[in-house]
């Protein structure tokens, strides 16, 4: 089954990001309850940030579970990034994914590695990048695993890595780090740009797919930009996905408008 979400961002410094909801976890965690959301997926500053129970406590009252949580903060805070060419460096980019992956795993909740894979950039080859990258994410996944947990890897469009840009480079790179508990995150914005098409990327990932961001070809809410979501739809359907479709978009024109309009684009390409 397919399930619904929202992003919420307890980050200031990410006041600008492609979130539905900014910093009120309670507000945003009541206002998808009441549109009928599944789960809400968390992009929080670190895995401390959020205390457990109160998480808990918010969740079980309204019903709602956590679909994944984001390491994006790593980058965005710190620099850290998962292919840096300094071992130290990785180490520090890895402990501090441990610790969204330990959050995460008190809610059996995947944590989500994007712009944590970094960049090769001029400071190293893109092939020394991917094999960094590649063994921090083996690390990282076997951590995940032994916790019982899933690992999210996040291709990502051309502007923000010259690494991993595709569903089928993705592929690749899962295949070279041998871990089956690592997954594809499969952004349709980022997918809007990088992939030939869609809905065939997606029927040829069949099977590797952990988790979707829900959005359209501007980073707004799902059904107001020009995405044509019912091919995307159809394909994770036909391709046996059973994950969350979550809204990593924009709040524009604002949170709620934009919440409501993921869900009702949600239940019109995924009736239940
Ligand atoms: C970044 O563009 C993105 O899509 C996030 O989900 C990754 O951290
Ligand atoms: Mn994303």
């Amino acid at each position: 089954m397919i399930l619904s979400a929202a992003t919420v961002c307890l980050v200031p410094e990410a006041k600008a990001g492609p979130f539905v909801f900014h910093g009120d976890l309670a507000g945003a965690c009541k206002e998808c309850a009441d549109l009928g959301f599944d789960a809400v997926e968390l992009f929080a500053a670190s895995g401390d940030q959020v205390d457990p129970s109160q998480l808990r406590t918010l969740l079980k009252a309204q019903d709602l579970r956590l679909a994944a949580v984001g390491t994006g903060a790593g980058m965005l805070l710190h620099g850290h990034t998962l292919c840096a060419p300094g071992t130290v460096a990785r180490e520090r980019a890895r402990d501090f994914a441990k610790r969204v992956i330990d959050f995460g795993a008190r809610f059996a909740a995947p944590a989500i590695i994007g712009s944590m894979q970094g960049k090769a950039e001029r400071t190293q080859s893109k092939e020394t990048a991917l094999e960094r990258l590649t063994g921090s994410l083996r690390e990282l996944a076997e951590y995940a695993a032994d916790r019982g947990q899933k690992l999210l890897f996040e291709p990502l469009n051309r502007y923000e890595t010259d690494l991993v840009r595709t569903l089928s480079e993705g592929i690749l790179l899962l295949d070279s780090v041998g871990c089956d508990n690592l997954y594809l995150l499969a952004d349709l914005f980022h997918m809007n740009i990088e992939e030939a098409s869609p809905e065939r990327s997606i029927l040829d990932a069949a099977g590797r797919i952990g988790h979707v961001h829900f959005v359209d070809s501007n980073r707004h809410a799902a059904g107001f930009g020009h995405t044509a979501l019912r091919p995307i739809a159809d394909a994770l359907i036909s391709a046996g996905y059973s994950g969350y479709a979550s809204a990593e978009a924009f709040p524009l024109p604002d949170s709620s408008a934009a919440a409501r309009k993921t869900i009702e684009s949600f239940r019109q390409f995924f009736p239940r």
